[in-house]
């Protein structure tokens, strides 16, 4: 499914739940920061707006994408934190080190949310060009970062429920 069928921005947040006392993370890389930074608003004023207290979200940023998961690790490892949010963009080049980041990143943050047991979200753009992430960060393909932040929500309050 594209992301032109499937905008979670648009999804619903209703049943939620009381989301203001939990905390969370955004990790966001430092390569193609343009980009990234408007990820990270996206973000940012998406759990703003669905009731997380700014004072509840920190920020943690890191040189690369490929940093993503050992950082993310740092804040899931905290009792403290509910989820995390891993930002990057990995922009295909002349070369093949788009896809070794991806995977790496990809299964890393797989790994880290299995051993913690809390959502870590992968908000890491994989486009092949700049103008496809700026579509995908701001853009019109909504931003990613917007969605980012509605998973890591849906998956706190699943968890919530299947735990009570
Ligand atoms: N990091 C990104 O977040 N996005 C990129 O598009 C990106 N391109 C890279 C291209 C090459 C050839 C290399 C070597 C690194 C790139 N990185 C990129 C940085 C990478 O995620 C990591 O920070 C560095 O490899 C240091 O571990």
């Amino acid at each position: 499914m594209s992301s032109t069928d499937k905008n979670l921005s648009t999804f619903s947040t209703d049943g939620l739940g009381d989301i203001s006392n939990l905390r969370f993370a955004i990790v966001v890389a430092e390569w193609n920061t343009d980009v990234t930074e408007r990820l990270f608003e996206g973000a940012f004023n998406t759990l703003v707006s669905c009731g997380v207290r700014k004072e509840n979200i920190e920020r943690g940023n890191v040189p690369g994408s490929y940093e993503l998961t050992l950082a993310s690790q740092w804040f899931a490892q905290r009792e403290d934190i509910a989820g995390v949010i891993a930002i990057g963009a990995v922009i295909k080049g002349e070369t093949l080190h788009n896809e070794y980041i991806n995977h790496a990143v990809a299964q890393g943050l797989t790994n880290v949310s299995l051993k913690y047991d809390k959502p870590v979200v992968f908000g890491v753009l994989t486009p092949n060009n700049m103008e496809q992430a700026v579509d995908r960060a701001g853009g019109k393909h909504g931003n990613k970062g917007d969605e980012a932040a509605i998973t890591v929500l849906k998956m706190v309050s699943l968890q919530q429920r299947l735990s009570r």
